[in-house]
């Protein structure tokens, strides 16, 4: 009795000393981005750079910034500073839509990686504006025949459920 009263007091110290150390220790764990600029979802005029800031210090950046009709626009490599991951982007850019894709190694050594996106207004560059319509109906008309194929893909998983259904009825019926 004695022995298993200590054991469960031992396991319950152990499970109390976890406890305390997982918060002791938050440098251990992987880090997160902490903020963007621009800023995810923001609209911007001619950024020419990409900064992201994380929680913690982090190893080997990798970004691409990607515009309308699929170009890349960012221009050479990302430099890191402490938290801060600078990425340099083409200037005079059109406007539309431009995602951020990010990979970089906390300080723990796990990788993580996210994306987000910011539009460019190309107010500054007025020969673009014309064009810069184009990708956004594009993007719209891809968006709604994506939507189509699931509508398309729940009426085939709905005539499959049917035709199941009917074949059971004819077989036990049989
Ligand atoms: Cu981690």
């Amino acid at each position: 009795m004695t022995t298993v009263r200590s054991r469960i007091a031992a396991v319950l110290a152990a499970g109390g000393a976890l406890a305390l150390a997982v918060p002791a220790t938050p440098a251990s764990a992987h880090t997160a981005l902490r903020s963007t600029s621009p800023s995810a979802g923001a609209t911007v005029a001619d950024p020419g750079q990409v900064t992201l800031t994380y929680a913690d210090p982090v190893l080997v950046p990798r970004v691409i910034v990607t515009g309308p009709n699929g170009v890349r626009v960012q221009v050479g490599p990302p430099h890191s500073v402490d938290r801060t991951v600078t990425q340099a982007v083409r200037t005079g850019l059109p406007g539309g839509v431009y995602t951020v894709g990010w990979r970089v190694v906390s300080p723990d050594g796990h990788p993580i990686s996210g994306s987000f996106t910011f539009r460019v207004s190309g107010s500054g560059a007025a020969p673009n504006s014309a064009p810069a319509a184009t990708p956004s109906t594009a993007a719209r008309r891809g968006t709604s025949s994506a939507g189509w194929l699931w509508i398309g893909l729940g009426a085939a998983v709905l005539a499959a459920l049917a035709a199941g259904a009917a074949y059971l009825r004819r077989s036990r019926r049989a």
